[in-house]
């Protein structure tokens, strides 16, 4: 595989931006090796700029469900851009597009659109903070939230991967109001709680974590938390940002039928634009300035090419697509756990809908501490066999693939005859 252009860009930009990378997990550290620059992506593949082509797994962390450059949301982007670009004014694109969320997420009775899901997480924490009085709040091991101050302890995803989820320069009494425990233990949550739950404004959840790699709630977890936080007044957060419209149309509270105090979205919808959202119960967002004392603002907030990509988006999402999905991504993990058995390699893979992750791991992974010890040297061999094999994997054993609509039968098979090839002599 040539890759002298993606060297000659990284030797540039690393000169001129940290890392050489504007979000660290992208540049390639935890599995060696040095990021592709990409030059263009159409439905389920995308090209760097030495014109290789990879089926992505990526897609963006997840916002491009409907695969590169659907012609429906470049129009939309196109159309609305036609008319300007940002206004820091209201457009009748927020409306339609809170609608469209609405319709999936009825608990959402008001929702902010922010640009990111780390504003949302954030905004959604000072918004419990401020409604409960108190200041602690409880996240998982594992879980990333963004990196806002208070929620980069223990946090997954590049904090984890680089081995820093406990990142510097966070002020000590912000990390110390920040309960940390591991998901998929509600005893620990029920203890804490006995103990300190009246000072305890949210409860923050990933309820399908993707930030440890994907895991999968145990059996009633979610309805533990619901039943644990209510008597205390606290609320349950869902950090919905990659779940939502994914694990289903209403995201992870619609499939496991649980009613949270707050949402926080982002990825699909701004259909590959930078958008966020948080919202919950009209009295409770009520607080929110300009409503109430709770401030939040952003000139960017609302951008109509967003709006617009993301009204597109969501309107392309059928019963079918998620039909389509769930039958393609089933075939996709039994066949790389086919291809692992016959190449005789353990493996574990965690699937919800079409998020998944393959752990190179003897036993089930469950939590953090399960997570972490999977095999990293192995999953990044894979990753390197993988990519020279033509496939795009997300560069982190704590990341999750992610399929969609675009992925094609054709793209499956290739996929499970690398991983064959790729796990063979492994
Ligand atoms: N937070 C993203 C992974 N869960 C990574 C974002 C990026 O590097 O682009």
């Amino acid at each position: 595989m040539r890759t002298e252009r993606s060297i000659r860009f990284f030797e540039e930009a690393r000169k001129r931006m940290p890392g050489g990378v504007s979000s660290p997990v992208r540049a390639f550290k935890a599995v060696g090796g040095q990021p592709l620059f990409i030059k263009r992506g159409k439905g389920s593949h995308i090209e760097d700029v030495d014109g290789n082509r990879f089926i992505d797994y990526v897609l963006s962390w997840g916002p491009m469900i409907m695969g590169h450059a659907h012609p429906k949301v470049v129009a939309s982007i196109a159309k609305a851009s036609l008319s300007g670009t940002s206004f820091g004014a209201p457009t009748s694109l927020e409306i339609k597009l809170a609608q469209a969320i609405q319709m999936a997420f009825p608990l959402m009775e008001r929702v902010r659109f922010v640009n990111s899901g780390t504003e949302a997480t954030m905004s959604a924490i000072r918004l419990a903070r401020a409604v409960t009085g108190r200041n602690k709040i409880i996240k998982f091991e594992g879980c990333y939230h963004g990196h806002a101050d208070s929620l980069l302890v223990r946090a997954g995803s590049g904090a984890t991967t680089l081995g820093i989820p406990d990142s510097g320069g966070v002020p000590p009494v912000l990390a110390h109001d920040t309960l940390v425990l591991p998901f998929n233990d509600l005893k620990k949550v029920e203890s804490l709680l006995m103990k300190e739950g009246n000072q305890v404004a949210c409860v923050i959840v990933e309820p399908v974590p993707g930030n440890m790699g994907t895991i999968l709630p145990a059996p009633g977890y979610l309805a533990g938390l619901r039943e644990l936080t209510k008597p205390f007044g606290i609320l349950l957060i869902f950090d919905e940002v990659m779940s939502g419209f994914r694990v289903a149309l209403g995201g992870a509270q619609e499939r496991y039928g649980i009613r949270p105090d707050l949402t926080c979205l982002g990825k699909i919808i701004g259909g590959g634009l930078p958008v966020g959202a948080y919202g919950g119960s009209a009295s409770l967002m009520s607080q929110v300035a300009p409503e109430g004392p709770v401030y939040q603002a952003g000139t960017l907030s609302g951008n109509p090419l967003a709006m617009s990509a993301g009204i597109a988006t969501l309107s392309l999402m059928t019963p079918e697509t998620y039909e389509y999905l769930e039958s393609c991504s089933a075939a996709l993990s039994e066949g790389l756990a086919d291809a692992a058995r016959r190449a005789k390699i353990k493996i574990q893979i965690n699937r919800v809908g079409s998020q998944m992750t393959v752990f190179f791991n003897d036993h089930p992974v469950t939590d953090y501490t399960s997570a972490l010890r999977s095999d990293t040297k192995q999953f990044s061999r894979f990753f390197t066999r993988m990519l020279t094999r033509g496939v795009y994997l997300p560069p982190s054993q704590f990341e999750a693939f992610f399929l969609s609509t675009a992925h094609k039968s054709a793209d499956i098979e290739k996929t499970i005859q690398a991983a064959y090839l790729a796990f063979k002599g492994m």
